[in-house]
């Protein structure tokens, strides 16, 4: 019999390559927010996967952050290298037939040293099969890549084949969670991401990326949760936006927000929502500390 195996997978890639539905995908449940925007993930997020011969931990990386230099996307960056650096292997998601200096500089930051599995990802949207091979072959000129697989997160294509050669490049050793553990994180952080992936769903273009989301207190009444959150923006027209006409815009952000989170608790949740304007928050690394950026 072969031994057990167990470690840490970093999933990255320039954002909106896929990397949050991979990792939704590969654990079986949704537990990273995804969005047709890019730059969505901004918390390190943990999906534990464990079969009878290996447990997977995955961490979905935030995708390297270049629309806004400020401290938050400074911060973000740093998580990136480092995750990149400090696990067993790196999955590196790319889009089939799209391939420029974003990704390759997400590339570069994989220290050499790192075991690289490329996912060639999105190969729903290829029409021709042919085509890949150029593309993989294109790729291979980069770096020496420990696997590649296409796969689609959106299909589950190609994701055994995945988990199978990612398993082999794992360490030998004992679970690090119990056999039906999803994730290290608790409720509060996925209330936190629920509600930032209605503002990504609900709002313009830009906004949502000058928002945060701070749950100010979160209590247990039996099979009742009772959630109090903040929704931080940066200037009061900002403000009057998520709240809309009559308080109509937040009042769909929270009723969506709501609906996710008792699927996700199996319970009952009053969730009571509050917009607050601090100008520069993005800057303001006391009030980053609170929202959880390091
Ligand atoms: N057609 C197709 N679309 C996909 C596939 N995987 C992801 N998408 C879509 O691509 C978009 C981005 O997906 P995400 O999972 O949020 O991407 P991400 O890499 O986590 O993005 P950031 O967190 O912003 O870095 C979403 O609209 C997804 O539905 C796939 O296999 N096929
Ligand atoms: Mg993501």
């Amino acid at each position: 019999m072969t031994a057990f195996r167990c470690g840490t997978v970093a999933i990255a890639g320039r954002p909106n390559t896929g990397k949050s539905s991979l990792l939704n995908k590969l654990v079986g449940q949704k537990i990273a927010i995804v969005s047709p925007k890019a730059q969505t993930t901004r918390r390190t997020v943990t999906g534990i996967f464990t079969t009878p011969s290996c447990q997977f931990v995955f961490v979905d990386l935030p995708g390297y952050q270049t629309r806004h230099v400020n401290v938050l996307n400074r911060a973000l960056n740093r998580q990136a290298t480092e995750g990149a650096r400090d696990c067993d292997v790196v999955v590196f998601v790319v889009e089939a037939l799209r391939y420029g200096t974003e990704d390759s500089e997400v590339l570069a930051r994989i220290p050499q040293e790192q075991r690289v599995v490329l996912a060639v990802n999105k190969i729903d949207l290829v029409k021709n099969r042919l085509e890949l091979l150029p593309f993989i072959e294109r790729l291979q000129k980069e770096r020496v890549f420990a696997a590649i697989v296409p796969v689609s997160a959106r299909g589950g294509r190609n994701l055994p084949e995945l988990l199978k050669v990612v398993e082999g490049l794992l360490p030998a050793g004992p679970a690090a969670y119990p056999a039906d553990q999803l994730t290290d994180k608790d409720e509060r952080f996925f209330a936190v991401e629920i509600l930032r992936e209605k503002l990504f769903q609900l709002l313009g273009e830009e906004l949502p990326y000058r928002c945060d989301v701070a749950i100010e207190s979160f209590k247990e009444e039996g099979r009742l949760r009772r959630i109090e959150a903040t929704i931080w923006v940066e200037r009061d027209s900002q403000k009057a936006i998520v709240i809309g006409a009559k308080g109509a815009q937040l009042k769909r952000i929270s009723s969506a927000a709501r609906t996710d989170m008792e699927r996700l608790f199996d319970g009952k949740v009053y969730l009571g929502v509050w917009v607050k304007v601090k100008k520069d928050w993005t800057g303001d690394a006391r009030l980053l500390k609170q929202l959880g950026y390091g």
